[in-house]
């Protein structure tokens, strides 16, 4: 599936950066729209639709491929890939056994709620079943399109630099869970956890922060248990 960045071509060299603004805002509406309609699909069938989003390379599609493996045979799984190039992604899900679209953004920076819906139906995910969405990896543009997911997870690896939550606070702000991934790695870096801490509750003061290593398994129960708690919530109040 190829779906340009087309909004970016709106703009011509003589109009107005107020036109462009304008474009901008119509943009996003449509995709608020779009993705109501996405959350009323998830939400009738009891699916927990999940939107991971990272930087490239924090680790999403490793920590898939480790929740998907831990959870198999206990709930029906399903996975959208988002890259502006390659089935580099898809290819490793789907080696995991596990259902997958590939979504290539061509110019695009970040996945739209339009784009969900096609991939939803071509999946047709099944009631009470786990949707995982591996958004674009980018820690500006995913922030502001909504997709109709159910919770927002970002995935923070211990070598970006504490600051990152500071730098892109529409991103930590946006975010249902902090992953805080590659802990793993922590006794060769000089990483100050409790001020990367601090940096998240200076723009967000309720997300989960987690500490996990997508490569040793440490701290997944964690994760599995706010995922299994998106299921529970879900069936009951389905
Ligand atoms: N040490 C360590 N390495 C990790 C961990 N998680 C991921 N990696 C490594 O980080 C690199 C990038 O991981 P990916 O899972 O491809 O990252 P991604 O976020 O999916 O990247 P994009 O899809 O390109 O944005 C790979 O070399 C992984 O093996 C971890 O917990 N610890
Ligand atoms: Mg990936």
């Amino acid at each position: 599936m190829e779906a340009g960045s087309h909004h970016h071509h709106h703009r011509e060299p003589q109009q107005g950066s107020n036109i462009v603004v304008d474009v901008n805002a119509r943009i996003l509406a449509r995709n608020d729209a779009l993705a109501a309609e996405n959350r009323s699909f998830f939400t009738c069938h009891g699916i927990t639709a999940l939107n991971l989003m990272s930087a490239p390379g924090a680790g999403k599609t490793t920590l898939l491929e480790r929740t998907l493996n831990g959870l198999k045979g206990k709930v029906s799984l399903f996975v959208i890939e988002g890259d502006q190039a390659t089935a580099n992604d898809a290819e490793r899900i789907r080696a995991a056994g596990i259902r997958c679209i590939q979504i290539n953004t061509g110019a695009g920076c970040h996945l739209d709620a339009h784009m969900v819906a096609h991939a939803v139906e071509e999946l047709a995910p099944g009631a009470g079943s786990v949707l995982f969405i591996e958004n674009v990896g980018n820690l500006v543009c995913p922030a502001m399109f909504d997709l109709g997911e159910q919770a927002r997870v970002v995935i923070f690896s211990v070598t970006e630099g504490e600051d990152k939550p500071l730098k892109y606070p529409h991103m930590f702000r946006a975010a249902d869970i902090v992953l805080l991934n590659k802990i793993d790695l922590l006794p060769h870096l000089e990483f100050d956890l409790p001020r990367v801490t601090e940096n998240i509750r200076r723009v967000n003061a309720t997300a989960e922060i987690l500490l996990i290593s997508a490569r040793t398994g440490q701290g997944m129960d964690q994760w599995y248990r706010l995922i299994g708690q998106g299921v529970g919530a879900r069936q009951a109040s389905a």
